[in-house]
This record gives structure tokens, sequence and C-alpha cells, in this order.
């Protein structure tokens, strides 16, 4: 006999980014069909017994097996990283194909299409990385990939080998308007890090805290508000990745207020992760928590939640940048004292975000369960292109969801993730919620602590073009955040 549904998780307490409700999720071939009470007749059946029931994440920021520079080699391949997304509550993972300076966008992305392989257990589109935009790629290329699925592209505005000038980011801008495309920028301001890195390593400072005063809040604040301004110019929205403090939150907040069109994005580090995590002046084991921009004072972490709390940010994503400690190709590259500026930029989360967020946001109250699944999973499919296949419970979309756990509590530690990182910045941290099943097109990835995903299952997405959501206008000023 032919039943309606290949599965129907009961007793579900459904967050979306609009609601909560109570029901039985239908779904079958992968897809729900179904949302309602006492759903009859399935082959399989979970009674999620009243637990949160949300929309699988995505992270729309990670980063795995790009090729290798310098010596330098990401620890996370497409069997490890989407593993270990997984076992976190992410369904959809959205990392990088990087253009190296000379290589067509197409070489580019057929290249990360081969490292990909038939190896992700998830679900996955692509960003692309510009950093050589001649008239080729904007006016050919960029358009091309851009039908073809491809509609969000990174810049930098600092790194030697990677970052724009002024005038490229300007015609890479007008290009993406002109193609309905989401230029996002890595906003720091090259020229100043150059001249305060030089000065730390005169004076022989090289400690892994020196990465933070190469990199202070200023340079990511001019950077930050020259982007707009290029945004501004040329009538075309953007966003400001993993945004780490105050001042930088000013001029995003000045520009919605404004009426632009500017997104944010922010991250773990800036949350759970501060300067102290960047150690003392012989302390280079704190290379583990070199990334850039760096993380904050406690301040600014607050700032950041005031942040998430008034919806100045769309998206929360990982930056997953998984270089291992001890590895000679990974933070180690330069030996085990290495100059803050030869440390490998980035560290590990894809796993750990979903979990950080639910416990220190959505258990103490500080963001309601819809401002979770917003900007973990709702805003980032319409960020890119994905929605409403991804990112809701709702009638015809995937059925990628993941039921919680909030009812004991573990310590994170890097032995109990699924990456292939040899550490974890977040070891030690207590969480009160994980995921206890997370499903990928309805079939199950990750229960009662196990993998239990397929390499290989996982599809490649092509975006459409990004729809996000209007940023909030916020009618009150800035709000001071008093200290704890
Ligand atoms: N920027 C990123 O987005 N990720 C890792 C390092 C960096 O600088
Ligand atoms: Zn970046
Ligand atoms: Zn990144």
């Amino acid at each position: 006999m032919n039943t309606p549904f290949d599965l129907i998780i009961r007793n579900a307490r459904c967050a979306t980014a609009a609601d909560t409700f109570t029901a039985d999720i239908g779904i079958q071939d992968g897809i729900i069909t179904a949302l309602g009470n006492h759903l009859k007749e399935s082959l399989e059946e979970i009674d999620a017994k009243g637990a949160w029931v949300t929309p699988g994440g995505i992270d729309g920021h990670c980063h795995f097996a790009e090729p290798s520079k310098n010596g330098i080699e990401m620890a996370d391949n497409f069997l490890s990283g989407p593993r270990s997304a997984a076992c976190g509550g992410t369904t959809t993972v959205i990392p990088f194909a990087v253009q190296q300076r000379g290589q067509t966008l197409r070489d580019a992305v057929n290249n990360y299409h081969r490292i990909v392989g038939n190896n992700s257990c998830i679900d996955y589109a692509f960003h692309m990385i510009l950093t050589d935009v001649n008239e080729k790629v904007l006016k050919e290329e960029l358009p091309t990939l851009t039908k073809e699925g491809y509609t969000s592209f990174k810049i930098y505005m600092t790194y030697e080998d990677m970052k724009l000038s002024d005038r490229d980011i300007i015609n890479t801008l007008a290009a993406a308007r002109d193609n309905g495309a989401l230029v996002m920028v890595h906003a720091e301001n090259s020229d100043c890090i150059a001249w305060l890195t030089e000065r730390l390593l005169e004076a022989g400072h090289t400690a892994p805290k020196y990465h933070a005063e190469s990199r202070p809040m200023l340079v990511e604040r001019e950077a930050t508000h020259r982007a707009i301004t290029f945004a501004e110019l040329v009538d075309v929205p953007m966003l400001i990745v993993h945004v780490s403090g105050r001042e930088a939150m000013e001029q995003i907040r000045w520009a919605q207020n404004k009426g632009l069109k500017i997104y944010a994005e922010t991250c773990p580090q800036y949350l759970f992760l501060s300067t102290d995590d960047l150690g003392g002046e012989d302390d280079y084991e704190a290379t583990k928590c070199i990334c850039s921009p760096p993380p904050r004072d406690p301040e600014n972490q607050r700032y950041i939640w005031e942040g998430l709390q008034a919806d100045t940010f769309s998206i929360f994503s990982s930056d997953h940048a998984p270089f291992s400690y001890a590895d000679p190709k990974g933070k180690s590259a330069h030996g085990d004292k290495p100059a803050f500026n030869k440390v490998a930029n980035g560290i590990p989360g894809v796993e750990t975000r979903l979990p950080l967020l639910f416990s220190y946001g959505v258990m103490t109250g500080k963001i309601s369960i819809e401002q979770f699944v917003s900007i973990t999973s709702t805003n980032v499919a319409k960020m890119y292109g994905l929605y409403p296949r991804k990112g809701s419970i709702a009638i015809g979309s995937d059925a990628d969801l993941v039921i919680w756990d909030c009812k004991k509590s573990q310590t994170i530690t890097n032995s109990k993730l699924h990456h292939a990182v040899d550490y974890t910045p977040y070891e030690g941290i207590e969480v009160d919620a994980w995921p206890a099943i997370t499903l990928s097109r309805g079939k199950v990835v990750w229960q009662n602590g196990e993998f239990l995903g397929t390499p290989g299952n996982g599809r490649f997405l092509r975006c459409e073009k990004p729809e996000p959501a209007r940023p909030k206008v916020h009618s009150t000023p800035f709000k001071r955040v008093q200290p704890s």
C-alpha cells in the first residue's frame, strides 16, 4: 500500500522566522508535504515530544579545502567540513570558490567542483572570491556565472594577494548591480594594517596578541564606511561580512537609517572570544584564536549581542576557516613561535555555531527563537537566493530540520567534534542545547551523538538572485550598552 509520507515528525514545536506552532511534519521524497495535527500513515515516525524543531542551519560563510597557498592547507575537506556542519545542526553550507589572480572565474569554479567531488553529505552552494576583476571577468564571466547559480561574490579590502583597489571595488559593485548579484565585503583598511604591522615587528612584538593591535577597530570602521560609500555611489545592495564590534556597526546602522540596503553578518568569535584569548606576551598557543577581524573586548561583545537583538545583523555565520594548530601546514607553518602576521588567519566553528547561539541567545532570552531561525537560516536563504526551498518549515520546502535537545548541558571539547581541526577555540564552554537529530532532505544525518550521513548525498544548489529582506531602520539612536 502506498503511504502518503516517508516520515512523520510528530509533536514538533516548530519555530520559523515568523512564528511558532506545534504540528506533525509530513515528509515525502525529502520535501515537507504536510503540516498538521494527527497526520496519518507513514513508513517511519520520529516523536519530537514537544522539542523545538527549527529549519536546518545554513552556514553562509565557511571555508573548506580552498586551494593551498604558501604551503598552508585547510584541515577540512568536503568529507569532514559538511560532516561537522551536520553534527551541529547545519544542513546547507556555502563555501568559497577562490579566483587566483590571472585565473578565469570559470576555471576557479570548475576547479572547486573537482575539489568537492562526490563527498558532501549535505547540500551546498558556492560563493566566489574575486581577486582579479578585469573587463572580461566583470563583463562576461560574472554575468554568465550569475545566470548559472553563482550569485554572490566576496571581495577583500585587505591582504596583498586578494585585495581590490577602490576603483576595482566600484567596478565590481556596478557589475553586481547590473546582474542582480550580491557583493560580500571583507572591510579592513590594508595600508593601516601594513603600517601598524611594520611598527609592531620593528619593536619586536611578534606574539599573537599583537595581531589585534595590528588590526584595531578603526581599520574596520574606516573600510566599512568606505565600502558603504561605494555602494551608495553605485546604488547597489551590499553585505559587510564578519563585523566585529561597535564602530563598524555604527557605520552600518547609519547607512541602514539612510535607507541604504546595507546588510551585515557577524560570527560566534565576536560573541564568545575576546582579546584575552589572544594571550599574553609569550603565549603562542593563542594562534588558535587568530582570525580577522580579530576578537574584540567584552564591551564590543555586548554591542554585537545588541546588534543581534536589534536586527542590525541579517545573518550569523561561522566563518569556519580550518587550520590545525600543530600542523606544519596549518597554524604552525612558520614554526612554534610564528610572528602574528605569518599565522594562517581563521578559526574553526561550523559545528559549534548553532549550539552556542541557541544556548546563549535563545535559552537566556537575549534573542527570540524566531530571531535565531532568521539569522541562522531564513535570512541566509533569502540573502543567497535559496528561499523558500531552504530556510523554512513550510509545505514545499526541503525537509532540512533540526530537533533540539535542550535538556542536557555539555562542555564543548574538541574530541567530541567532527571537523578535522586539532582544536576548537570554544574548548571548555558549556552549552545547554545541541541538536538531538539533524535531517537533510528527510534523511537523518545526526542522531544520538552519531554521524549517520552519507558522503555524496549532498547536492549542489544553484542560487537564484539574492532577495534579502530590507534592513531594519532604527528610529531610536544606538542603544548604549551597559557593562554587565
Ligand atoms: N576572512 C575570512 O572571511 N575568513 C578567514 C580569514 C579572513 O580574513
Ligand atoms: Zn574575510
Ligand atoms: Zn571567511
